[in-house]
């Protein structure tokens, strides 16, 4: 049965296109700095929003309309709303999906059952696949909606809770593997804590860095070769997750050993929970070598929360994609909407809307952050700025020739600092505009 008869495949028709089904930036054949739109952007649509969300809210149930949901909580429907996923992705012409293992199957009574209802789905996952030429960009096990999870996963006090999380993430990497997924992530779901009069924080982290270690020596172990992401998001559903921002994460993934085996997966309304902007998370992760992907979405000012709005915003599209490209663009990551419309949109045809306003945002951005590049003008005011590092003194201390007693010598003898200069932030700004509108 199809989900979307009436809805065609959408097509780029251009900037001035008034047709709410098409796109007016996202060409995927379009080369920008020598790659397709499709091959930088690598847009990926999430299974649990966009299939599995329903629209409640802690003040009621969901509302949403979907056709997938025949009869909840079987396979069979859980196969068939597989095959409707695969319709919506194939018309929308994103190349990419991404799951968690509870979104595309139902738990069963046990372990054993629920990998076998897995394994159904993923047969459907993998025909589909073939059909369409869709790929994985990343899979993931949901270690937090099942009350077993209600003191963490690989955190909980609970050592049997570590131990089911252990298993389930075995069965996700190699349902991953089988499907050829790009990458597999970790986000922490409830692993922190709400209160640390009962948290001993220092064994909760050791047992956490065990755990990512044994995930990525079973990754060796089962040849599963795509790039392992950590997801930061300082709170929500804890007071304080463990993966709070880039920074946090790198210094985790450092300290435990885990830095060559992990990347760091970025998401936009995470960074505004953690009092960052997505920019500041991206350059930080993209200085250490750690940008790995992106979790496409925006958060809303007003809100303390994690709404997980879908990107509009060309500002933030094309600081994106400017980051990416100045870290040399995606290699296994891309754009994943890990993003839902609001309850209110709730048919159908909402959900292309959302997609195709989010891919046109970030193909908008990518065409501007290029544009920015190839005119180098920022660039070469920034170069500007730090000058005085690239001679004499400034040079000579980079190259590591000095220390503080010859600083205090030159520093004598001159007697004052060379007059500072304006840092320019508002004609940064403009010049910035200029390739915005
Ligand atoms: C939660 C979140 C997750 C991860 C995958 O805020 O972003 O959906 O992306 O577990
Ligand atoms: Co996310």
């Amino acid at each position: 049965m199809a989900a979307f008869p009436e809805i065609d495949r959408v097509v780029y028709e251009g900037p001035d296109s008034k047709n709410p089904l098409a796109f007016r930036h996202y060409d995927e054949d379009q080369l920008v700095e020598g790659k397709t739109m499709k091959d930088h952007l690598r847009f990926s649509v999430v299974y649990w929003h966009t299939f599995r969300g329903s629209g409640a809210d802690p003040f009621g149930p969901g509302c949403a309309v979907r056709p997938w949901e025949l009869a909840d909580g079987t396979v069979e429907n859980a196969c068939e709303r597989a095959r409707m996923a695969f319709e919506f992705i194939e018309k929308l012409g994103a190349p990419y999906y991404a799951f968690h293992d509870r979104d595309v199957a139902p738990e069963g009574d046990n372990l054993a059952e629920t990998n076998k209802n897995l394994d159904r789905v993923v047969e459907v996952l993998k025909e589909q696949q073939a059909r369409t030429g869709i790929k994985l960009l990343w899979g993931t096990a949901n270690l937090f909606s099942n009350p077993r999870y209600v003191h963490g996963a690989a955190t909980s006090c609970n050592a049997d809770v570590y131990a089911f999380a252990a298993a389930q993430v075995k069965k996700a990497l190699e349902v991953t593997k089988e499907l050829g997924g790009a990458g597999y992530v970790f986000w922490g779901g409830r692993e922190g804590y709400q209160n640390l009069l009962n948290t001993d924080m220092k064994r909760e982290l050791d047992h956490l860095a065990r755990f990512l270690h044994m995930a990525v020596d079973y990754a060796k172990q089962i040849g599963f070769e795509g790039q392992f992401y950590i997801e930061p998001k300082p709170k929500e559903p804890t007071k304080h997750q463990y993966d709070s921002d880039a920074a946090a994460c790198i210094n985790f993934l450092r300290t435990y050993g885990l830095e060559n085996d992990l990347q760091l997966n970025l998401e936009t309304n995470h960074a505004t929970l953690a009092g960052h902007e997505m920019l500041h998370e991206l350059d930080y992760a993209g200085s250490q070598g750690m940008l790995g992907s992106i979790d496409a979405n925006t958060g809303d000012l007003l809100l303390g929360w994690d709404t997980d709005q879908f990107p509009t915003n060309v500002y933030l599209t094309a600081q994106c994609m400017w980051a990416v490209l100045k870290y040399g663009g995606f290699t296994s990551g891309g754009v994943n909407f890990d993003a839902k419309v609001r309850r209110e949109s709730f048919e159908p045809v909402d959900l292309f809307h959302a997609h195709i306003g989010g891919m046109d945002a970030f193909a908008k951005g990518l065409k501007i952050a290029a544009a920015i590049r190839a005119d180098g003008e920022l660039d070469s005011m920034l170069q500007q700025r730090y000058a005085s590092w690239d001679r004499d003194l400034g040079a000579e201390i980079e190259s590591g020739q000095h220390d503080l007693p010859s600083l205090e010598k030159y520093m004598l003898s001159k007697g004052e600092v060379a007059a500072n200069t304006s840092g320019r932030q508002e004609l940064f700004e403009n010049i910035w505009n200029r390739y915005i509108f």
